[in-house]
């Protein structure tokens, strides 16, 4: 099993990811120009974060995403969430 680092530590590795209040995951808001955009990043994400075998807790309102990461296995943030958050701030661009 992946073992947890902590959300300090991981959100150290990143950046405009913060500690999400009131437990051990890391959170971000994106906003694209509309909602196309918005989906077009979470395709891009999905499919990456199936192959990962690691998925986010996330929602959509029309151009904003807003994310949650951490590992349910290891109940708290692991490298998975670091490697994933990465690939989200590359897929926004
Ligand atoms: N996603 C996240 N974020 N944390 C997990 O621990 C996790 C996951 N575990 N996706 C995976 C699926 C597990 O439930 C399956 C059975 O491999």
């Amino acid at each position: 099993m992946t073992k947890a680092i902590g959300a300090k530590a991981a959100i150290a590795q990143l950046k405009g990811w913060a500690v999400t209040s009131g437990r051990d995951a890391i959170t971000k808001i994106y906003k694209f120009a509309d909602f196309n955009s918005a989906f077009g990043f979470m395709t891009r994400v999905a499919l990456k974060a199936d192959k990962m075998d690691h998925h986010p807790e996330w929602s959509n309102v029309y151009n904003k995403v807003e994310i949650v990461l951490t590992t349910h296995d290891a109940n708290g943030v692991t490298a998975k969430d670091v490697e994933l958050a990465k690939f989200m701030d590359d897929a926004a661009g």
